[in-house]
C-alpha cells in the first residue's frame, strides 16, 4: 500500500458529496495533474508534491487543525458553526448556498421575534442559536442530521434551519423561507502552524489558486474604436493599469484591449457600444496573475 510522505503538503477534500466535483475541477485548472477514483483514498500530485485526500467533509476541519493534513476544503458554513482552530486562506467561487430560517408556507409568522419560544430543528444548532441570541429572541433547536425539512410536517418543530442553494427543497415541502443567517460558499482552510519548507510550497500553491480564482472574475476584451472617444473608453475600461491601444489601418480608429470585471460584464459591453466601439469580441482568461 502506497504511504503518505511527509514532505508532501497534503489536502482534504470531500469524498463524495456536493463539494467534490468543483473541489476536483477547481484543482485540475488550478494546473495539478492527479487521477481520480472514486475507491481513492488518496492521490499523489504528478507535477507538485501535493497529496490530495478523500474523506467526510465533516472530518476535514479535525484533520486540518491537529495538523493531519495542512488544507482542506471546506463550506465556510462548517466554519461558523464549528469554530475550529483553522486559518481562512481564500473564498473560492463555488458551492454557494445559504443557511436559512424557513417555516410552513400557510403559517401566520411573518418575522423571526414570531419565532419566541417556539422550536427550530436544525443541523446547524450553533449557528442559530448564536443567531437568536443576537436578536434577543428566545428559541429552543432540536439538532436533527438529514431531511430537517420534514419536521414541522411531522409536528417535531415549528420552523427550521437549514442550507438553501436552488430553494426547490423548501418549495417541495411547503416552506417558504423568513430569514437569511449568513452565506457560504467553499473555502481553503490551513493549519495554523504550517512549517517553513511547507509554507514554501503553499505559497506557490497560492499563487496558482488565485491565478484560477482572478481569471474566473475577468474577461479580456478586444474592439474597435474611433480615436476621438478614447479619453471616455479609457474610463470605462481602465484595464489593470490602463488598456493596450493600437493604431487600426482604416484612419482615425484604433485597436483596444483590456480585462473587464466578470461582474459588471454586461453594463461595460452596454457603455462600450453607447460611446461607439465596434466589433467587441470577448474571450475567457484561462490564468491571470496579478
Ligand atoms: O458525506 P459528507 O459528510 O462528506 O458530506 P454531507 O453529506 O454532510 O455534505 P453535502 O455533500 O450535502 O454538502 C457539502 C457542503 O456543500 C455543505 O457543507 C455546504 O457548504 C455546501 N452546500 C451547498 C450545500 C448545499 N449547497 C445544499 N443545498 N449543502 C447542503 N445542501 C442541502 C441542504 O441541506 C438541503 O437539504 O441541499 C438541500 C437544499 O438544496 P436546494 O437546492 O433544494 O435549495
Amino acid at each position: 500500500m502506497k504511504k503518505l510522505n511527509s514532505n508532501n503538503i497534503k489536502l482534504a477534500i470531500q469524498k463524495e458529496g456536493r463539494l467534490t466535483e468543483e473541489t476536483l475541477d477547481f484543482l485540475k485548472r488550478s494546473g495539478f495533474i492527479f487521477e481520480t477514483s472514486k475507491r481513492q483514498l488518496f492521490s499523489l500530485c504528478r507535477n507538485f508534491p501535493l497529496e490530495i485526500l478523500y474523506v467526510r467533509i465533516g472530518d476535514i476541519p479535525k484533520y486540518v487543525s491537529s495538523g493531519i493534513v495542512d488544507l482542506g476544503i471546506v463550506g465556510q458554513n462548517v466554519l461558523y458553526e464549528e469554530r475550529p482552530q483553522v486559518g481562512k486562506l481564500l473564498n473560492l467561487r463555488f458551492g454557494f448556498c445559504s443557511l436559512v430560517i424557513a417555516v410552513p408556507k400557510e403559517s401566520n409568522y411573518k418575522s423571526i421575534s414570531d419565532l419566541e419560544n417556539k422550536t427550530i430543528a436544525t443541523t446547524y444548532p450553533n449557528s442559530v442559536k448564536k443567531y437568536f441570541q443576537k436578536s434577543g429572541i428566545g428559541i429552543e433547536t432540536i439538532t436533527i442530521n438529514g431531511s430537517v425539512e420534514i419536521t414541522p410536517a411531522l409536528g417535531i418543530a415549528q420552523a427550521i434551519s437549514d442550507l438553501v442553494s436552488t430553494g426547490s427543497t423548501l418549495a417541495l415541502n411547503d416552506l417558504r423561507e423568513l430569514e437569511t443567517i449568513y452565506k457560504s460558499e467553499a473555502v481553503l482552510i490551513a493549519n495554523k502552524s504550517i512549517n517553513i519548507q511547507k509554507q514554501n510550497l503553499l505559497d506557490k500553491l497560492m499563487v496558482r489558486f488565485k491565478g484560477v480564482l482572478s481569471a474566473d472574475s475577468y474577461k479580456y476584451i478586444m474592439m474597435n474604436a474611433p480615436k476621438e472617444i478614447l479619453p471616455k473608453l479609457k474610463k470605462i475600461i481602465p484595464g489593470l493599469k490602463s488598456p493596450t491601444i493600437a493604431p487600426l489601418g482604416k484612419e482615425g480608429w484604433l485597436s483596444v484591449q483590456s480585462v473587464i470585471k466578470e461582474d459588471i460584464f454586461w453594463e461595460t459591453i452596454e457603455r462600450l457600444k453607447k460611446i461607439g466601439a465596434t466589433g467587441i469580441i470577448v474571450l475567457p482568461i484561462e490564468k491571470m496573475i496579478l
